[in-house]
């Protein structure tokens, strides 16, 4: 009897040794604190854990292109480009490229109270198809618009109203607040344009790098895990009140996600996303185009818009794409993200280009305080997992 139950025994732990690292939690490739995992192009997504900085570094490149009007593409050559009267124009956009490098910082100050900024340098390159008399007067088909500069500056606010536990919440709830900072800039201008006396003229609304104003932004973040899934939702507003220098204001801008994340390993984690975006036309034209006419034909505010850029109403609409993608974790306390977004439905006030497709690459860093509960001088505390 006392054979067969230690026999047993024996059993049993051979059977724990093979089996237990196998259905051991997983706890997020990120401080528990934050939920543990989280896709990093949601702004103010995760947070750090409490008296720790995180600093994230991004790299974006996105392709758009071709010109829709409602949900249906156009074809620049028969449809758009004519006369600048109104229907068709002297110069019509066929593609657009943009290139940003984010960077943000974040710091918890308590374990409910959390703040971050972030900054992006943005180039903007778009392909222009010129009408026939254009084509015949500059001697070729078109040219590359190009503007590049600094964003706004994007200050948020994250505080959790519920969690269900403190220190490794499997549900929580927060509020987002914050404030975008008018240091981009509104006034970029043609610098290369093959067209006569447009050189020093005001660039189209999505070629500045910045709204001109002081935007509030609100937000909701829900986030659960049940191991190995984590999953959530955010909704951002980014509300734009006023008129800025030149005159005008952007639409307010709505964005919801819902996200579901499956950990496989210890250090990687997949993603996948559906995002919808909600956004108003511009409410009018800057000065320099309303009053100076730049951008008009006969550089009159009376002529007629030379490209479908330069109408406030040809902004905004209702996107949803899908975005797939990987996180990994070199080392502790880093991680590492990959994913492209495509666009499953756009409903665009048009003439607009439509999104194509989005790449992003992503990397943090954690780095604790000595106030942080998970400081132990310059090694990360393997027995937290991190
Ligand atoms: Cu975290």
């Amino acid at each position: 009897m006392l054979k067969k139950n230690l026999l047993s025994l024996l059993i049993a732990n051979v059977f724990l040794l093979i089996f237990v690292p196998l259905s051991q939690a997983y706890i997020g490739l990120c401080c528990a604190h934050c939920g543990g995992n989280m896709p990093l192009n949601i702004p103010g997504g995760g947070i750090p854990e409490t008296h720790e900085f995180r600093f994230k570094v991004s790299q974006m490149f996105m392709v758009m292109g071709p010109l829709r009007d409602g949900t249906r593409d156009l074809d620049n050559a028969a449809e758009l480009l004519g006369p600048a009267n109104g229907t068709t124009f002297a110069v019509t956009p066929e593609e657009m490229r943009t290139y940003m490098t984010m960077a943000s910082v974040a710091y918890s100050f308590t374990d409910d109270f959390a703040m971050m900024a972030m900054m992006s340098y943005i180039r903007n390159e778009m392909d222009m198809q010129f009408n026939t008399p254009l084509q015949s007067s500059t001697g070729t088909r078109g040219f590359t618009m190009t503007s590049d500069g600094q964003s706004d500056l994007t200050v948020l606010g994250k505080y959790r109203l519920y969690k269900d536990d403190n220190l490794a919440p499997t549900k929580q709830a927060s509020v987002l607040f914050g404030l975008s900072l008018p240091t981009g800039e509104i006034e970029k201008e043609f610098t290369n344009n093959p067209v006569n006396g447009q050189n020093g003229t005001i660039l189209p609304f999505r070629m500045q790098t910045g709204s001109g104003t002081v935007d509030p932004i609100i937000g909701v973040t829900l986030q659960s895990s049940t191991d190995p899934w984590w999953y959530g939702a955010n909704a951002q507003l980014e509300a734009h009140v006023y008129n800025n220098d030149q005159g005008y204001r952007r639409g307010s801008e709505l964005r919801y996600d819902f996200y579901l994340m499956r950990q496989v390993h210890s250090r990687v984690v997949l993603l996948g996303e559906l995002q919808g975006w909600y956004e108003g036309t511009f409410n009018r034209e800057p000065y320099r185009g309303r009053i100076l006419g730049e951008g008009h034909a006969g550089g009159t505010p009376s002529g007629g818009f030379l490209s479908p850029l330069f109408d406030p109403k040809n902004y905004g609409g209702h996107k949803l794409a899908v975005t797939l993608g990987l996180q990994f974790q070199p080392i502790p306390l880093h991680v590492v993200e990959m994913a492209a977004t495509i666009p499953i439905y756009q409903d665009l006030n048009g003439p607009q280009l439509r999104d194509d497709y989005m790449l992003q690459f992503t990397y943090y860093v954690e780095l604790p305080t000595k106030k942080s509960r998970r400081y132990t001088g310059f090694k990360a505390p393997k027995e937290l997992g991190f």
